[in-house]
């Protein structure tokens, strides 16, 4: 059996939003996807269908409902695992994102193990969720926030964090790629430099679980996190993968019904994890709905996403970096479809207000990531964020928006 091939048009029909047109008769233009993408059918469809048929609660009641949901939400769970080549569903616990994931590490492992004099090694090219929560754990715990520096290039400097990887760095949180340059971060070989060096790593798969294929089994990594919403999948779902051991060693975040197992007047204990980590009622209908996202990419298939991406991005740069007077931040070779820019004259927020009224959806600021644009030296960004409905059309529209926009600005 031939595979199809790739077509971007054909599967714009999959995504109700894609083919919105707006009152003033524009049609959607979606660049925004590295903040979070539009959603198939198929995810719509297998929420919608818990809510109608299934809405019980999960892990507790024997009514039908009640198996119903469980079931579904445990098979989601299931997905997630073979998707991320996980040894165990018992390893995938569901979070509301990836920001909660790396919080759930950051109290129940590094709060709890970290001694003080210890580092943590984080990237300059971090997003603060996977920033913030190190620099607050290593405040509390008298321990040391580590930055390994970004070259002109957008490549992490590699020589600069081996030298980084002292004994005291108890753990590495690494993004996998980059929401501003697009660089993607060779994992396999940063875990190996990491692991030799006694730390432990958490790597950052919130821009990269959406588009490339991940094996965590294979990258031997100790925790990972991503979001579903990036994915295709619903908001306030997300997932955080953890070594067995680990997941028994850390405390949970939060506390209280369904992550216990004996509860006393003056103490408890805890579930197995799972369940530990997932305090309260989950977000049934968004686990759902991220399985059947991860089954949608399935069916697309990665290497066909990877390629049809890497040639957007490849026109993206060689048209959008032909325009007169765009810089584009970040060259990296092995790069995500992601492509922050500047205009001279022009500020971010004002290219996005002028696509934006193109119908063209792109993002302006700093992109949750202020330690990398103070060393890129803006303090905004504007960038176009690519996903496999997109395709040439869409940064040709993006070109001639920005030539508008510097007409516009400079005629008045
Ligand atoms: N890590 C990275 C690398 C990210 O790009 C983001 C979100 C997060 C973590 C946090 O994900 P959340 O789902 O928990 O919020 N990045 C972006 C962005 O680039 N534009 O909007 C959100």
């Amino acid at each position: 059996m031939s595979a199809k091939p790739f077509d971007p048009r054909a599967l714009r029909t999959d995504f109700p939003a894609l083919g919105r047109v707006f009152s003033d008769g524009r049609r959607l233009v979606y660049l925004d996807n590295a903040a979070t993408t539009q959603k198939p059918r198929a995810v719509l469809e297998a929420t919608r269908r818990y809510y109608e048929e299934s809405a019980g609660n999960v892990h507790r009641a024997v009514h039908r409902l009640a198996a119903e949901a469980t079931g579904l939400y445990e098979e989601a769970r299931q997905k997630i695992a073979t998707f991320i080549g996980a040894p165990s569903p018992k390893t995938v616990v569901f979070t509301h994102g990836a920001t909660e994931g790396i919080n759930i590490v950051a109290h129940g492992w590094a709060r709890k193990f970290l001694q003080p004099g210890d580092a943590v090694l984080v990237t300059a090219m971090e997003h603060h969720s996977n920033f913030i929560p190190w620099q607050q754990a290593a405040q509390a715990r008298g321990a040391k926030l580590l930055l390994a520096p970004v070259l002109d290039d957008g490549t992490l400097d590699r020589e600069a964090f081996r030298k980084l990887l002292t004994p005291e760095v108890k753990l590495v949180a690494l993004t996998h790629a980059s929401n501003v340059l697009g660089t993607i971060n060779p994992a396999a070989e940063l875990i190996r430099e990491a692991h030799a060096a006694g730390a432990c790593v958490l790597l950052d798969a919130a821009q990269s679980a959406p588009h490339l294929p991940l094996d965590v089994t294979a990258l031997d990594v100790d925790f990972l996190v991503f979001s579903g919403h990036k994915l295709l999948g619903p908001t306030g779902i997300g997932v955080l993968f953890a070594k067995p051991e680990l997941l028994d060693a850390m405390d949970p975040l939060l506390t209280g019904g369904e992550m216990i197992s004996r509860v006393w007047d003056d103490h408890a204990t805890w579930a197995e994890p799972p369940q530990k980590f997932e305090a309260g009622t989950p977000h049934i209908a968004g686990a759902i709905g991220l399985g059947a996202a991860v089954d949608y990419l399935a069916g697309i298939g990665h290497a066909a996403l990877r390629q049809h991406e890497q040639q957007l991005t490849d026109y993206a740069l060689e048209k959008l970096g032909a325009l007169p007077g765009l810089k584009i931040f970040g060259r990296a070779p092995e790069r995500l479809g992601v492509v922050s820019f500047a205009v001279e004259g022009l500020h971010p927020h004002d290219i996005a207000q002028f696509c934006d009224r193109d119908g063209i959806a792109i993002r302006a600021g700093h992109m949750c990531a202020q330690p990398l644009l103070r060393r890129l030296g803006v303090p905004a960004v504007s960038r176009a964020s690519f996903h496999l409905y997109n395709d040439t059309d869409d940064v040709d529209a993006l070109a001639e928006s920005l030539l508008g926009a510097r007409k516009y600005f400079h005629a008045t």
